[in-house]
């Protein structure tokens, strides 16, 4: 076996943003690009040589390329096994599992998420270390350092290797074990839910659901748990194939872009149950019949409700949300008596406090909720907590969710995103606000005072380490927000996030609209930011 070491020069935009490094696939497929950001993980985290390293990837277009790329990458770095999954297929969820499981040195995921994926269209990868979580700003600091400065990699002339049959092979010294992708991530769903009392809920006839996998990599996951482990009817899961373009769809677990789902959610005689995931797993959506779940709502109920699901039932130590996520979690950890955590956006800054025991279920408003089962965002683990729920329960998503807010008060929250704005535009309106933090304190907005407003920081409360520049947070007297970010995933231009929230605490008016009830807020937000004058949009890319 040959091994070249191949002169290179360093790419300067080889930045994780929010999840990873994500980039046109064009970007990927510059000679040495994949290479050099490989190499620099190898270089910083000197653990993988001799060392196993989990490997997969959403299955989207390029996923095979690069990993076989890595393999060989890996082969000449000294890495003594790599775990792999079928087709090079992991969903980000399994890969956590799979690196936690098997006591790896950590793993790298093939993944632009819920981007679409296709030659012109997008392509991203992450590294997670030992603990199965998004590696921390830390070492992705670290690994954008050294992908600055890089001047070789390492690789080895090696045929390609069989990624299709599960098995072990031997690549020189380095073992290459092809798993199935499923297995593991199902036995662990096994020992948190009550499989029997969901196995019956379908066996009962009375109750249907669907799944939408958007053509993404939860289509093999879900139809082994759901119908053939749950006994749920074929045809349960649609969009179940995994495809290199998502079908061409934008695989966004959201009312937007799961339209057949919400359409076939949306009728009198529609399913009880609807859910989606997204490109690489990790989201859910949550729909009832004529009923949608925000995310941050989600995360409130199954932590009420924690106690009918096996695995959680023990009680749960901590809840964690990231910043923008709406504060109705806070209001159940409040009542449980546990500690309510407020990170920035970004799996990666749960990491701590599950390691640490100080939280057991995390959420995000962007449709991501997980627990400490693994260190990443699970879509499936949420839908069938979900499902267990409605199995133990008997009432509807829609009951369910009216009743929690009968106890804590409903929390209404919307998501604005202007997408594809021109970066300075973007900036310009995110300057405007930052201009006005110092003196918006006190101001009055119809019924509605500023309480406080800044640029959120987070302090870890088990490192210490400190994270600037997190979105600016005008907070009201009554509990009301808005909160102004960049997103940090993009691949073109700059999205602009807009995020509001207002608790209501009576039932009478529980019913309201979304949109109308936080009307006055939106408007609010116009006055404070300015969006619609900056970006010359008349309205945001998408709602949710
Ligand atoms: C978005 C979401 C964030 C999520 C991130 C990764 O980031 O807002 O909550 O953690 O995507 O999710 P941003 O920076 O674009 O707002 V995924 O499913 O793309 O791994
Ligand atoms: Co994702």
């Amino acid at each position: 076996m040959k091994i070249h070491r191949v002169q290179t020069t360093p790419f300067s935009d080889q930045k994780p943003g929010t999840s990873g490094l994500r980039k046109k696939v064009k970007v990927f497929r510059q000679p040495h690009y994949l290479e050099n950001f490989v190499q620099a993980v190898f270089d910083v985290r000197p653990s993988l040589k001799g060392g196993v390293l989990v490997l997969g990837g959403d299955g989207r277009y390029f996923n095979r390329e690069a990993i076989q790329i890595i393999l060989r990458m890996a082969v000449a770095n000294g890495v003594a096994r790599v775990i792999v999954g079928q087709g090079g297929i992991l969903s980000t969820p399994a890969a956590s599992c799979l690196i936690r499981k098997y006591t790896t040195q950590g793993g790298l995921i093939l993944s632009a998420s819920h981007n679409p994926g296709g030659p012109d269209e997008d392509f991203g990868i992450k590294f997670n270390t030992p603990n199965g979580g998004p590696a921390p700003e830390k070492v992705t600091g670290e690994i954008h350092e050294r992908a600055c400065e890089i001047t070789h990699y390492r690789i080895a002339d090696i045929p390609d290797i069989d990624l299709d049959t599960p098995g072990r092979t031997t690549v020189g010294p380095m073992v290459v074990s092809v798993v199935d992708s499923v297995n593991d991530y199902a036995e662990l769903m096994q020992s948190r839910f009550d499989f029997d009392r969901m196995k019956a809920l379908f066996q009962d006839g009375r109750f249907s659901m669907r799944f939408d996998a958007m053509h993404a990599v939860t289509g093999p996951y879900a139809r082994r748990i759901l119908e053939d482990m749950l006994g749920a009817p074929a045809g349960t899961v649609m969009n179940g194939q995994p495809l290199e373009d998502f079908g061409k769809g934008h695989p966004d677990p959201n009312l937007v872009h799961a339209k057949d789902l919400v359409d076939a959610l949306y009728t009198d005689d529609g399913p009880d149950f609807g859910a989606a995931s997204d490109g690489d797993g990790d989201r859910n959506m949550i729909l009832g019949r004529q009923f949608f779940v925000t995310p941050s709502d989600s995360l409130a109920v199954l932590a009420a409700n924690a106690h009918h699901v096996p695995g959680y039932a023990k009680g749960i130590r901590g809840i964690a949300r990231s910043m923008p996520t709406s504060q109705a979690a806070d209001r159940v950890a409040e009542k449980m008596g546990i500690e309510c955590f407020e990170t920035p956006t970004g799996w990666k800054y749960f990491g701590n406090l599950l390691d640490a025991g100080r939280a057991t279920l995390c959420g995000e408003e962007s449709f991501g909720t997980s627990s400490d089962h693994v260190r990443e965002k699970d879509g499936l683990w949420a839908v069938l907590f979900w499902l267990n729920l409605l199995a133990v329960r008997g009432e509807s998503v829609a009951d369910i969710v009216r009743d929690h807010w009968r106890q804590f008060g409903r929390n209404f929250y919307t998501r604005h995103d202007y997408e594809g704005v021109d970066v300075a535009q973007a900036e310009a309106a995110m300057n405007q606000v930052r201009e006005q933090l110092d003196s918006l304190k006190g101001r009055r907005f119809g019924n509605f005072t500023v309480a406080l407003a800044d640029d959120f920081a987070y302090t870890d409360p088990v490192d210490g380490l400190v994270a600037e520049g997190q979105g600016l947070r005008v907070l009201f007297n009554d509990g009301a927000r808005l909160v102004f970010r960049l997103s940090g995933t993009g691949t073109a231009g700059a999205t602009l996030r807009l995020y509001v929230e207002r608790y209501e605490a009576d039932p009478e008016r529980h019913d309201q609209d979304t949109q109308e009830a936080l009307a006055p807020l939106i408007d609010i937000a116009e006055e404070i930011a300015g969006i619609r004058t900056h970006t010359g949009r008349d309205a945001p890319t998408v709602i949710t």
